[in-house]
């Protein structure tokens, strides 16, 4: 029987292009948390579980993740059998509550070593891939509405991306309206326009919100409202044309289940980081499935590692109606694996190759590894 031997964590602060304006911080450095597990034969497995904004985001901060790992889940899984991932899932499911994105990291590098092992990739682990590509959006959170619409023509042009996410809720509901319709004129046809609030409305606003930006041509509005306020995206949903999508409120199955019942949300933004793993990641998808609502592959910002991973997934996804966000790496400086992802044709190539089809660059490691004596910091701020 093949062993977990040894599961290593670090975490890596990495420089974004510009900075990342979301209504609660600007990110200017992410920071990702990798694990590698070795095994008995001699085999590796790599993981990634990042956040956004430190704890701006949500209730893991990079340094909790890396402790959840070293303290709790790591002991129980040394000495345990590397091919049975469902067991493992199980054991920390019962040892640790919550975590989800700690447990993610985790999970990712099981699968990843078992499909190197058995020389398939994680797509064919899920019963196999039924695209070879899929769309991907980007994020346009210059913080300024001239230097965004200059971005998204760039990313038009270069026929990188056609789908743009803005991001608001910083800013008055006015304002954020404004700032919308004017990115939607700049783009016209070309391109389609969604925002994410990040929870940064009430629901009085998110009314006037909704209704602005359904005029102005946006298509989508994601998590206006705080998580927990289902009576309001379920009042949101059924009252505008403009779809409603989940985000925030979507933390494993039993959320999607609870989102479902209610009738708040149209659309699901699918995070593994947030759902606790590939695994819970594929039940979010079904219950989603299930209840006929629209889906779409979301990201926590992370590296082309957690990136190649979701696409693992979602290239097994039969409806993604609303495509993908899976364009991490691109908004870092630099690119930690051997061979970056293909993103071409307004698309995300889905990574070849066995596991999860990505291998880490040494030296890039080195350079970002937050204990290797450089210093890169705040993670976040106003
Ligand atoms: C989020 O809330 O969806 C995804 C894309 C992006 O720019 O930020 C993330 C977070
Ligand atoms: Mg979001």
């Amino acid at each position: 029987m093949t062993k977990i031997d040894q599961i290593e964590t670090m975490i890596l602060d990495i420089p974004t292009i510009r900075g990342h304006v979301l209504s609660m911080a600007t990110m200017r450095t992410q920071t990702a948390v990798l694990v590698v597990v070795r095994f008995s034969d001699g085999s590796e497995g790599i993981g990634e579980g990042t956040t956004i904004g430190g704890l701006s985001y949500g209730p893991e901060s990079p340094e909790g993740i890396k402790s959840a790992i070293d303290t709790y889940i790591a002991p129980a899984l040394i000495g345990r059998d590397a091919d049975n991932v469902n067991g493992a899932i199980q054991l920390i499911d019962k040892l640790v509550k919550a975590n989800r994105i700690a447990k993610t990291a985790v999970e990712i590098a099981l699968w990843d070593g078992l499909g190197k092992r058995l020389g398939v990739s994680v797509a064919q682990l899920f019963g196999g891939a039924v695209h070879a590509r899929l769309p991907v959006a980007w994020t346009l959170a210059s913080g300024n509405s001239e230097t965004d619409i200059a971005e998204a023509h760039q990313m038009i042009e270069t026929r990188r991306h056609n789908i743009f996410k803005l991001k608001i809720g910083k800013r008055s509901v006015r304002e954020d309206v404004a700032h919308v319709a004017r990115i939607k004129q700049a783009v016209g046809d070309a391109a389609s326009v969604r925002v994410d609030v990040n929870t940064a409305w009430s629901l009085q606003d998110a009314r006037w919100g909704l209704k602005g930006l359904q005029d102005a041509g946006c298509e989508l509005v994601e998590q206006p409202v705080p998580a927990r306020y289902r009576r309001a995206m379920a009042e949101l949903a059924s009252g505008y044309e403009i779809a409603v999508m989940a985000d925030e409120a979507l933390n494993g199955p039993e959320d999607a289940l609870a989102v479902v019942t209610a009738n708040a949300a149209d659309v699901f933004a699918v995070k593994v980081a947030q759902s606790g793993g590939l695994k819970r990641a594929s039940e979010v998808v079904a219950i989603g499935q299930a209840a006929g609502l629209g889906l779409y592959g979301g990201t926590m910002l992370e590296t082309g590692l957690g990136t190649s991973a979701a696409l693992q997934l979602f290239a097994t996804t039969e409806h993604l109606s609303w495509g993908t966000e899976l364009f991490g790496p691109l908004l870092l400086t630099e690119d930690i694996l051997a061979e970056p992802i293909t993103y071409r044709d307004f698309c995300v190539e889905i990574p070849t190759g066995a596991g999860i089809g990505a291998a880490l660059d040494p030296d890039k490691i080195a350079f970002f590894r937050r204990d290797g004596g450089r210093t890169i910091q705040a993670v976040a701020g106003e």
